[in-house]
């Protein structure tokens, strides 16, 4: 018979949170910046030996690996029915620059550890069970946040871009996934598309990123919607000149147009009538970058998210419009204005919601629904099959700098409620 959850003895469930905590700090050694922050960024020697650490952890587990040609790396737990469509659970591994050690790795080991958990505890899964480790999550190197799984779930638009995109050391991407030992026969990455139904549910355990949890003393989030990201890339160029001898009715100043641009992005966001609409402005170059001459080019990138798609749609809107008409009074030439990426938000399932919640319950956790401000691979695993996130408190909320801290408690409760979800998923 099929081991049904309910006959599955929670005392059973046990962590080892102090080796998920050794694996932490092992793979934060994987780092291009000295500890404690992480920077591992895609296809770096660190991200490299990153990956081997986690398809390590998985051939531990017993999981059996694969990778796909971008470098989605896939765990899999065969279930007593090994054709029916597995629960996948999983998140990422790559760090954007200065960052901390939990973010994604926690919902990569944590899902490692949980599989130990399941398979220590007697378990056996009716459907398979998989671990994915994400390419690319950051927007870091290729300028566009989740590459491994919006590729996963069919972006047309990002296999084509993909063939033409280059990093800032002008390295294409599919040479640059060739020299991590990726990619090595393919030119069209549409092989990395996932058959709708893969997955019968995806679910991924994530830092919340933010203070509530902490600030309310509650043990795990669980996510009901993830908040529509996009992005833009804009460039101004104006005459540039001598510091000294362009008196100021003669300049066209570049960074004066990206610095007033900023300026409008705050002011945008903050009038569009809502707290949960966001705007950042997290590079800002200026060329040729000398003290004494005037900006020629600037470079913005611009982040702006909201839970409300239309409203954050108007923010873009305006976003344009404040450039186009900063070039015009200040005479400098807007060169470039992109829309990387303008992504609708993402819904939890509600049957994957209820499966978390009546484990936190069984596990006699404090839980609360709660929106994910950032976002995560899980906002395009959606597209593929029901989803749902577990989120566990971390430090004052502190996320994307070195300063990020998940205590083993948190951790170990996270894991757990994984575990009992990923058994609960895999035994419909
Ligand atoms: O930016 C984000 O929301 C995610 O942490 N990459
Ligand atoms: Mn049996
Ligand atoms: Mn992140
Ligand atoms: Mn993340």
């Amino acid at each position: 018979a099929i081991h049904e959850p309910h006959s599955f003895q929670l005392t059973s469930l046990s962590v080892d949170a102090q080796a998920l905590q050794n694996q932490i700090d092992e793979l934060a050694a994987f780092s291009d910046s000295p500890a404690p922050s992480v920077t591992r960024v895609l296809f770096t020697d660190n991200d490299v030996l990153g990956r081997r650490y986690v398809k390590t952890q998985m051939e531990l587990a017993g999981l059996s690996v694969r990778e796909d040609a971008v470098g989605n790396i896939f765990g899999r737990w065969d279930g007593l029915e090994p054709e029916l469509a597995a629960v996948a659970t999983g998140s990422h591994v790559d760090a954007i620059p200065y960052s901390g050690k939990y973010d994604g790795v926690v919902g990569v080991l944590g899902a490692i550890e949980a599989i130990r958990v399941l398979k220590r505890s007697g378990f056996k899964p009716r459907r398979p069970l998989e671990v994915i480790s994400f390419t690319s999550e950051e927007p870091t190197r290729f300028g566009i946040g989740c590459l491994g799984s919006r590729l996963l779930a069919g972006s047309e638009d990002l296999a084509n871009a993909l063939k033409t995109t280059t990093d800032i050391q002008n390295v294409s991407f599919l040479d640059a996934a060739r020299s991590a030992g990726y990619g090595k026969n393919e030119d069209n990455l549409s092989s990395v598309f996932l058959k709708k139904g893969t997955y019968s549910a995806f679910i991924e355990l994530h830092i919340e990123q933010g203070p509530i949890l902490e600030d309310e003393g509650i043990s795990i989030g669980i996510v009901t919607a993830i908040a529509a990201p996009a992005s833009l890339k804009v460039e101004f160029e104006g005459n540039g000149g001598h510091a000294g001898a362009v008196l100021m009715p003669n300049r066209n100043d570049a960074g004066l147009a990206a610095s007033e641009l900023a300026l409008a992005v705050e002011r945008h966001v903050l009038e569009s009538g809502s707290i949960d609409t966001v705007g950042t402005v997290g590079i800002l170059e200026l060329h040729p970058g000398a003290i004494n001459s005037i900006p020629s080019k600037s470079h913005l990138e611009i982040d702006t998210r909201d839970i409300d798609e239309e409203r954050r749609n108007q923010v873009v809107e305006k976003i344009h419009q404040s450039a186009i008409k900063i070039s015009e009074t200040r005479g400098v030439k807007l060169s470039d204005f992109q829309v990387i990426n303008q992504d609708p938000p993402a819904l939890s399932d509600e049957a994957v919601i209820k499966a978390v919640e009546i484990a936190t319950r069984e596990l006699n956790l404090t839980s609360k629904l709660m929106i994910s401000r950032a976002y995560h691979d899980s906002l395009f695993m959606a597209r593929l099959s029901p989803m749902g996130m577990i989120f566990i408190p971390c430090y004052k909320g502190y996320s994307h700098k070195p300063e990020e801290f998940a205590s083993i408690q948190d951790m170990s409760n996270g894991v757990k409620v994984l575990a009992l979800t990923l058994a609960k998923l895999s035994s419909q």
